[in-house]
């Protein structure tokens, strides 16, 4: 594949219905408007953006009863599918795919997309939470919770929930994932992480070894001489809720602003990035400072991710 893509290919989804609060279908919106495009085209970059902002409720069935415990599975997997195919549209063209959400039951979606085009991609899942519920084993029933289950194949086998999310073939191996920032994992989520042998930086080894050798660590683990394509899968409640306060789900203790922003600039550093993800900014959630404040954190995320650097 080629490194250092010169046309970031972007895809908004304004989408909710993997959770149940409503602004989180306004996060793309909101960073739009604080300049996002005008920002990554300063940057030197192409920017074409794949459709436009209208809202994903559009396409919501009018009867979606619950799938066992899963809660709008036939709006989340058409939402999706929808997504999947920008994505791999825009990797198929050689662009860097930058998906806007949304709540994270879009990475269903992303990921297709992507591993559609770079099947030995390698994945950097960086949040508060594992997101590895199988239908199962999610206490919620929120399939933002559940998206890397049906990714990695994880789910129990011909069942209905299977059935409304067919679409969606096993396409990350277990040792091609790797999380950074986790700290509110499920007992069942831990369960799958030992089982498959999965990879994870919790916060206790950010204090322990810092963040930059847990993004080394992290990137050795999946990508040794830095030759693999890279989908990184960033939600913004992986950093402290004091950094980014508008989101669906906060969890204390998280990144600091220089953490977060440290796992981007080193992940733009390898040139490998070719698709990226930055979801659950809630512009709905607290006063219009915390909004501010998550919505610039997010653009900024994007633009270290790209390449920007301090000095
Ligand atoms: N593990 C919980 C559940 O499955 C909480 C999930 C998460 N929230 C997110 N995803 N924002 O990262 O319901
Ligand atoms: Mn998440
Ligand atoms: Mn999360
Ligand atoms: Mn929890």
């Amino acid at each position: 594949f080629l490194k250092n893509a010169q046309t970031i290919g972007i895809t908004c989804v304004p989408f909710s219905g993997g959770q149940p609060k409503g602004g989180v279908d306004d996060g793309p919106v909101e960073m739009i408007r604080f300049g996002l495009v005008d920002q990554i085209e300063g940057m030197g970059y192409q920017v074409d953006i794949s459709e436009g902002m209208d809202k994903y409720r559009t396409m919501q069935p009018a009867s979606d009863p619950a799938v066992g415990k899963l809660k709008n599975a036939r709006y989340v997997s058409m939402a999706a599918r929808r997504v999947s195919e920008q994505v791999r549209a825009h990797c198929a063209k050689g662009s860097l795919a930058l998906t806007l959400g949304g709540d994270h039951s879009i990475a269903m979606g992303t990921l297709a997309g992507s591993t559609a085009v770079y099947p030995d991609l390698c994945v950097l899942w960086i949040d508060a939470h594992a997101d590895i519920n199988t239908p199962a084993t999610t206490d919620s029933g929120n399939l933002h919770g559940c998206p890397l289950s049906f990714l990695l194949g994880l789910c129990e086998p011909d069942t209905p929930a299977t059935q409304v999310f067919d679409w969606i073939k096993p396409c990350i191996r277990a040792d091609s994932l790797v999380y950074i920032g986790l700290r509110d994992v499920d007992s069942g989520e831990k369960a799958l992480l030992r089982k498959h042998g999965i990879k994870a930086f919790s916060m206790h080894d950010v204090d322990r070894h810092g963040i930059g050798r847990v993004v080394e660590m992290a990137l050795d683990h999946v990508n040794k001489d830095r030759s693999r394509p890279v989908h990184m899968s960033f939600d913004v409640d992986a950093l402290d809720p004091s950094v980014a306060p508008a989101t669906g789900t906060p969890v204390r203790g998280g990144l600091t602003f220089r953490e977060g922003h440290y796992i981007c600039e080193a992940v733009a550093e390898t040139g490998c990035l070719v698709a990226m993800d930055l979801v659950e900014v809630n512009p709905a959630l607290g006063d219009p400072e915390s909004l501010r404040q998550t919505v610039a954190v997010g653009c900024s995320l994007v633009r270290c991710s790209l390449g920007e650097t301090l000095l």
